[in-house]
């Protein structure tokens, strides 16, 4: 069985959802950021990590890749045009959205007082602003690869939510539909409920 390391709160979150849009059993260590725990899994102390039988896989873009490809679902083939477009969304949004997020929570509650640049939240809400017009712009059919599900719209859809938790502006009303769907899917309530 896989075991994923991390709180459902965490981008362990990602991986939980793969699982389910997978059908596949898991078990989770809900090891905290930094700690000991995660430094078992991580010499970074970096979550989540994924323990595949021997292999222990850390970073949840990674992750989710590695099971899609096993299992065949929620991605192109690798080695096709398709899927160096999907790979390219992927990696967009990880610098569009997860890098902005990262960026705000280092600056508000993770790095040390003293380090913090509160001032730097401006100009996140204004790159924000910029990565949600581009991210209604590519919701062309149901999903952000057309009509089927694929990694991207799970990446979009965790950093939709933690923009939205962290006080970023706020979505369309189109990208906040092709959220409020995602979101509605089981496999996503069964992993919040982890
Ligand atoms: N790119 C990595 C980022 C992982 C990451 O930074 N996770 C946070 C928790 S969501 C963490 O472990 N932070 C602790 C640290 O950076 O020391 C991924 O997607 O897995």
């Amino acid at each position: 069985m896989y075991k994923v390391i991390g709180a459902v709160r965490t981008r362990a979150f990602r991986v939980m959802w793969m699982l389910e849009e997978l059908c596949q059993d898991y078990e989770v260590v809900p090891a905290t950021p930094a700690s000991d725990e995660a430094r078992q899994f991580n010499p970074l102390g970096k979550i989540p990590a994924l323990v595949d039988g021997d292999a222990v896989l850390t970073d949840s873009v990674a992750i989710m890749t590695y099971l899609g490809d096993k299992h065949g679902t929620l991605t192109a083939p690798a080695g096709t045009p398709d899927r160096a477009q999907q790979d390219a969304l992927t990696l967009w949004l990880i610098d569009e959205f997860d890098a902005l997020l990262w960026t705000h929570a280092k600056h508000t509650r993770i790095l040390p007082d003293g380090v913090r640049v509160p001032q730097i939240e401006p100009g996140l809400h204004a790159e924000y602003t910029r990565s949600l017009a581009g991210l209604e712009a590519r919701l062309t059919g149901d999903f952000l690869m057309g009509d089927k599900i694929t990694i991207p719209d799970l990446l979009a859809t965790h950093c939709l939510g933690w923009g939205f938790s962290a006080g970023f502006p706020e979505m369309s009303a189109k990208v906040k539909d092709y959220s409020k769907r995602m979101r509605a899917r089981p496999a996503f309530r069964a992993a919040g409920a982890r």
